[in-house]
């Protein structure tokens, strides 16, 4: 059965990879199974009919038969357990995978997203200059720790995984904030995760939607 997406009518970003129905498409697209598209406004999504789906009225949602699934991480995951390729089958790497899409989503997305809305919503406030170093220092804490850890190594545990597509998608965010630039290995990170076909085809169908050009797929 075909699954159904949901996306942004109108994006913020116009389209630039950072609505987050890119992870799943992202992920749909590195499988190989065909999904439809249901573009809504931000209207619709704050009626009840998209609430039965979202209960936070957002997007992305997921819907396949009499599965409707919210949140981005449970549809990739959801994704990467009915499909080969994102998750390894010995247990232990797989165990360690879902790990990483935890840790992207929770350890190392707050402090990204808390920059990145003082940035969109709070510019204009007393405060917004004295606050942006400490939310800064926080994401540079967690970009030293990643980057450590992912040293020269390609992906985070050996092959690519559900895990690396969720922190490359997470790491974008920062894209143009400059905070990545002292992190070649981390830069380099999301350049390889930007270069997989699955990914490319992802954005370029994501971009679609705003630029009129046909999608990929
Ligand atoms: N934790 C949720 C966050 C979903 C989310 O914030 N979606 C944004 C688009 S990327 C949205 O719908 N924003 C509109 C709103 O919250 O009104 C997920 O990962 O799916």
């Amino acid at each position: 059965m075909t699954p159904t997406i949901t996306a942004f009518e109108r994006s913020p970003d116009r389209g630039r990879g950072l609505a987050r129905d890119m992870r799943v498409r992202w992920a749909l697209e590195e499988v190989g199974q065909p999904y439809k598209v249901r573009l809504i406004s931000f209207s619709e999504m704050k009626q009840s009919a998209h609430r039965m789906l979202h209960p936070f009225g957002q997007i992305p949602t997921y819907e396949e038969g009499d599965l409707a699934l919210f949140e981005s991480g449970a549809i990739v995951f959801h994704v990467a357990e009915h499909h080969a390729g994102l998750v390894p089958d010995d247990a232990n790497a797989r165990a360690r995978a879902i790990t990483w899409m935890f840790a992207a989503l929770n350890t190392v997305e707050p402090p990204i997203l808390d920059r990145g809305i003082a940035t969109l919503v709070e510019h204009d406030k007393t405060w917004y200059e004295e606050r942006l170093p400490i939310l800064e220092d926080r994401v540079r804490v967690r970009l030293d720790e990643l980057s450590s850890r992912l040293g020269d190594a390609n992906w985070l545990d050996a092959a690519f995984s559900a895990g690396d597509l969720l922190m490359v998608t997470v790491l974008r965010r920062l894209n143009g904030s400059g905070l990545l630039n002292r992190y070649p290995n981390l830069s380099a990170y999301v350049a390889r995760g930007e270069a997989r076909a699955a990914y490319k085809r992802a954005f370029a169908d994501q971009l679609a939607v705003f630029s009129g050009k046909p999608p990929t797929g």
